[in-house]
């Protein structure tokens, strides 16, 4: 493949380290802190992981490092969506282990979890390496979204883990991934399996966060491109003055990447779906928060705007929500006579006729798009693919309706001609921003310097991310301490929690004090597009969201 000249000037890019990690492995010793305990459901946690619970967070501090020197093997397993990054954690954990020892090796699994189990793996060498270093993408070995879950699945692992002789096993993934890496640690320590598993905080959906996950890798380079793109449209839309942009955004559950870039370039509406489900907003009033503007900005001659909306927003409506839950009970049950319709028609009636009740009455209400869309096969871990269902569009219309409702009242006026976006796989393989490169490197780094030390149940935590690299805070944190239990596919599940735009929170208060000016005015923001090269406030500066939650110490 022929390389850009970005790509060539990228391989160049030294990341940068925290100054605790950049001593090399001989230097850094890890303080550990005290006993730790879950999120909730301690006690169910605690006997569901009798060998990884309550394990101490673990700092690294400069100092005599009493990491085991010699050579290590050790797998690495890219999990789930694709996210700016992944190639540096890569870099970063093989950098680590080389320096560690020469002799140590890294072997790539190939196509996500699925391949631990299926024991597809292949060594990644200096040259593989140097290939991907600060490039977007998970290409170097592929992902997947296999769930390892069945007690088969598990004994395979185990058994790869054996005849690979692996030291340690690094899982690069979101919560859904995370929460496995937690459950296979802890069947290894129950095993005897000699390999420490560690994981490694990554999804552009940003989350996969708390106290010590300041934030998950993908998330600024992500959004950083969304907003470039938004801007762009922004722009085109006070130049052109005739088009309304209903643009969605990727981020299956939590609205992280909406407000970000509703942070970022300050468009007329931004829908945050954890307000609308705080609010109990039905799609009726969803629809009304966006009419108000369009109807407010063509009052004074504006008949355009920008809208953004969250990729998740329909599983957040109450109504739907009860629908789709309605569907995956459904689909669970009645799976076989569903999948036996011959086509989408067949399975919409089905589904119509199996329906009962206000989910009926919703689900008959909908376009046939959406119908088709509701129904369409979930992932592995039960989730609806929220990024398959044009929310923009069944928006577009329900403004369109009402307004030409409001026209007929004599309450409106203008004229309204929309145009429908949605953002999402454009921005998961970007080239990682200065950030994402350096923050991932670190993260990878990290999760070698937790292998070294044997330690396992561990995710790689980088903190102080708002100050520059050189003072991020480094160590590991027990997967059990993010973890509650949840309800899923009928009973209880340990997993970690998914860190949703919090209403209280500085990044949502801030968009709060601001969106009523930006939904009459014109007050679009351009951030441009990601800048590698040039000056620091510009090339490194983290997401607006990253600075409001933690802001730089002066
Ligand atoms: P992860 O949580 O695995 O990082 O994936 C995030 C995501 O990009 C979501 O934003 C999106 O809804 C989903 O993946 C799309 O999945 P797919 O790549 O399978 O279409």
């Amino acid at each position: 493949m022929e390389r850009s000249p970005l790509q060539e000037a990228r391989y160049e890019y030294a990341p940068k380290l925290p100054s605790v990690l950049s001593g090399g492995l001989a230097r850094i010793a890890v303080e550990r802190g005290g006993a730790t305990e879950s999120i909730a459901d301690r006690d169910a946690l605690r006997a569901l992981f009798p060998s990884c619970y309550g394990k101490p967070v673990a700092k690294f501090v400069p100092g005599a490092g009493a990491s085991k020197r010699g050579a290590m093997t050790v797998g690495v397993i890219l999990s789930g969506g694709q996210a700016p990054g992944g190639h540096n954690v890569i870099a970063g954990l093989f950098d680590g282990l080389k320096e560690g020892n020469a002799g140590s090796v890294l072997l790539g699994f190939k196509g996500g979890p699925g391949g631990l189990v299926d024991d597809k793996a292949v060594e990644l060498d200096a040259a593989t390496i140097a290939e991907y270093r600060n490039t977007g993408g998970f290409d170097m070995i592929g992902s997947g979204r296999t769930k390892i879950e069945t007690p088969e699945q598990f004994a395979k692992s185990a058994a790869t883990a054996r005849a690979r002789g692996l030291d340690a096993v690094v899982v690069i993934g979101g919560d859904d991934s995370n929460t496995n890496a937690a459950l296979l640690a802890e069947y290894f320590l129950r095993e005897n399996v000699p390999c420490s598993v560690i994981g490694v905080p990554k999804t552009i959906d940003g989350d996969l966060k708390n106290e010590y996950i300041e934030a998950s890798f993908g998330f600024d380079t992500a959004t950083k491109t969304y907003a470039e793109l938004i801007g762009n449209i922004e722009r085109d839309a006070a130049s052109a003055r005739k088009y309304w942009h209903f643009i969605k955004l990727m981020g299956r559950s939590a609205s992280h990447i909406a407000l970000e870039c509703a942070l970022q370039c300050r468009p007329n509406v931004a829908l945050v779906s954890e307000e609308v489900e705080a609010r109990g907003q039905t799609l009726a009033q969803v629809t009304e928060t966006i009419v108000a503007s369009v109807a407010a900005r063509a009052a004074r001659g504006m008949n355009f705007g920008v809208v953004l909306i969250p990729e998740g927003l329909i599983e957040f409506i109450p109504d739907f929500k009860v629908l789709i839950a309605e569907l995956n009970d459904m689909m669970a049950q009645k799976g076989d006579a569903f999948r036996a319709q011959k086509d989408d028609e067949g399975r919409v009636g089905f589904v119509a006729a199996s329906l009962a009740g206000p989910a009926a009455a919703l689900y008959g209400s909908l376009p046939a798009d959406i119908k088709r869309q509701l129904i369409m096969d979930r992932d592995p871990h039960g989730n609806v693919q929220v990024s398959r269902i044009d929310t923009e569009k069944l928006l577009i219309a329900m403004v369109e309706k009402r307004l030409a409702e409001l026209r007929a009242e004599g309450g409106y006026k203008g004229s309204f001609s929309a145009l429908a976006h949605f953002f999402g796989y454009e921005g998961r393989c970007a080239f990682p921003s200065n950030f994402d490169a350096d923050y991932c490197y670190a993260l990878g780094y990290s999760g070698f310097v937790l292998a070294a030390n044997g330690l396992s149940g561990y995710i790689s935590s980088i903190r102080n991310l708002s100050a520059p690299a050189s003072d991020w805070v480094a160590g590991g944190v027990p997967l059990t301490m993010m973890m509650n239990l949840e309800r899923r596919h009928g009973s209880d599940k340990p997993v970690i929690k998914k860190a949703l735009v919090e209403l209280d929170g500085a990044p949502f208060k801030a968009f709060a004090a601001a969106r009523a000016d930006w939904a009459v005015e014109t007050r679009f923001r351009f951030p441009g597009a990601i800048q590698y090269y040039g000056p620091a406030e510009v090339c490194d500066r983290p997401t607006e969201t990253l600075l409001l939650e933690h802001p730089r110490k002066a």
